[in-house]
């Protein structure tokens, strides 16, 4: 029995086009998802794991399998419908799994033979064995996993050619932030694996890099944290000679021991979601752990890169409460905060989120020609309609933003700081300069996009202006 298993791409995100930069290749992330059904896949079947962002495949070259299993996130979702049409025309039975089934099951189900909400790990074997049988379900729900039920990722099915490998050490989230899909799609239950089998997985792991893709790497509460320094402990233990970066809440940096362990396990970056410079735009996200009273941000970030890890913030442009001058105002905190790297995102409603019915239900969604529009849903592109900003006016906002950040000025003054401080400046100017370059390919990519508009739209493309 042949199983396929397929990360559709998008070409519209700027990893896909590597020719536009050759720092991209460090822009190609793993599709864990796919690596991790296939460790959940018993023997008898032969896998392939088909990765489009990496090479774009022949499938009429391949031999024809017996079951297809699509994973996608929103923004895939076309191209994933386009596979799953081609391989259902060649009878061949298509299942989906992953956020964008479990966040728009009506208009899934209509694509595929068969459709898998939530985690897989409870319920792909019977998925299996039903197809071996020919009698595939409709609709299967894997609820969310049991501890005893994680498995290691199949890491020996991909190709070279990756920069980082991935693992995930946690799931689920309790915070709830407007924007974000992981308390509804992975509970609002932090789960975290046994250090045995983490520490085991690392070790099989070929690449240097890892990218550690959980949520929260040290979740919310003291036992929490605790286990993530037992985890550090032991991974250090194991000198693996590993370098990995991983998401966080600022919380990372309120812990001495925690920061000094993380380094000494491999810990050489982390993205933190700073999302607004304005604690009004913090409580309008939900993002309570950032309004901490006292939290002084500089001082959180310099206490994290005194551990040489470098630290990655992130913002979203569009609350209610932007106006505008937003663009250099967050370029501005975040210089202030001295980040290393910054990563500005449009407020996008995303299916499943809180921000997704509020926008909704006050008619704010401005691309809705589904499923086709999904490929804008990649938080790098406008597709909503602002409270204070046009769309023309957001994308200024967002190459201002972008110009004052990576100005070669403030870019030579944060790789000086790095040398000064004896952290990494070459990765500091590698990341900068990537930065930099993919936000020069943003600003065509935008100026492509406003007169698309313009032209399906009529003359302008202020229609997506709600007040004057
Ligand atoms: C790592 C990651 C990335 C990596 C992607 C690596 C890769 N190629 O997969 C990178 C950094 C590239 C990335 C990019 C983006 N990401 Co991202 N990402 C994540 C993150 C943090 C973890 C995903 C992961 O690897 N999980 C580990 C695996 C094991 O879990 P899983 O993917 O959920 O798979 C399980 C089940 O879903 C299921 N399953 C999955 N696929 C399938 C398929 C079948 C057939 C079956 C049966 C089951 C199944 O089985 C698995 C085991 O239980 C998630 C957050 C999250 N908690 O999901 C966000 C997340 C998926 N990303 C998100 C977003 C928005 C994006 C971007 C659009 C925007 C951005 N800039 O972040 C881009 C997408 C670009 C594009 N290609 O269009 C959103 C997606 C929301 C949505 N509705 O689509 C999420 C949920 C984060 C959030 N805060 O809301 N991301
Ligand atoms: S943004 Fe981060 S903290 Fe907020 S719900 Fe999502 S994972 Fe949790």
């Amino acid at each position: 029995m042949r199983l396929y298993l397929i990360n559709p791409t998008n070409p519209l995100v700027s990893s896909v086009t590597a020719k536009e930069s050759r720092w991209n290749r460090y822009r190609v992330w793993k599709p864990l998802s796919l690596m991790v059904l296939a460790g959940l896949t018993p023997p008898e079947w032969e896998v392939v794991i088909v990765d489009e962002n990496l090479v774009a495949p022949d499938y009429p070259a391949m031999p024809r399998p017996d079951l297809v299993g699509i994973t996608a996130f929103t923004s895939q979702a076309p191209r994933a419908y386009e596979v799953a049409t081609y391989f259902r025309r060649l009878g061949v039975p298509v299942v989906m799994g992953g956020i964008n089934a479990t966040m728009c099951v009506e208009e899934v189900l209509a694509q595929v033979d068969s459709v898998v909400t939530r985690e897989a790990e409870g319920i792909w074997p019977q998925v299996l064995a039903d197809a071996r049988q020919g009698g595939l379900k409709r609709q299967y729900d894997g609820g969310f996993a049991k501890i005893s039920e994680f498995v290691p990722a199949r890491h020996d099915l991909l190709p070279g050619g990756y920069a980082f490998g991935a693992i995930q050490t946690t799931r689920g989230c309790p915070l709830n932030c407007t924007f974000c899909s992981v308390t509804t799609f992975n509970g609002a239950q932090y789960r975290q694996r046994p250090i045995p089998d983490v520490v085991r997985e690392f070790q099989s792991i070929r690449e240097k890099r890892i990218l550690v893709v959980d949520d929260n790497l040290i979740g919310t509460r003291p036992e929490h944290i605790a286990h993530a320094k037992e985890l550090f402990r032991a991974l250090a233990q194991a000198n693996l000679h590993k370098q990995w970066i991983a998401q966080a809440t600022i919380n990372f940096a309120d812990d001495e021991e925690l920061l000094a362990l993380a380094a000494k396990a491999g810990c050489r970056g982390v993205f933190i979601g700073f999302e607004s410079p304005s604690p009004e735009g913090l409580r309008e996200l939900g993002k309570k752990f950032n309004l901490l009273k006292g939290r002084d941000f500089r001082a959180s970030v310099r206490r994290i890169q005194r551990h040489k890890i470098l630290v990655v913030g992130s913002f979203i442009i569009g609350l209610d409460i932007d106006e505008p001058g937003i663009g250099q105002r967050i370029a501005e905190a975040a210089s202030q905060y001295g980040v290393d790297t910054l990563n500005t995102l449009f407020l996008t409603p995303l299916p499943g989120t809180r921000l997704w019915d509020q926008m909704k239900s006050e008619h704010r969604l401005a691309f809705t020609a589904f499923p086709e529009d999904w490929k804008y849903y990649t938080l790098t592109f406008p597709v909503a309609r602002f409270k204070h900003l046009s769309l023309d006016g957001i994308i200024q906002e967002m190459n201002a933003c972008n110009r004052d950040f990576y100005s070669l000025l403030r870019l030579l003054r944060r790789v000086w700081s790095s040398l000064w401080q004896r952290r990494k400046p070459l990765v500091s100017l590698v990341g900068n300069l990537s930065y930099r370059n993919n936000s020069r390919v943003d600003c065509r990519t935008y100026a492509g996009f406003q007169r698309e508009r313009r032209d399906s739209s009529g003359v302008n493309p202020m229609p997506l202006q709600t007040h004057a």
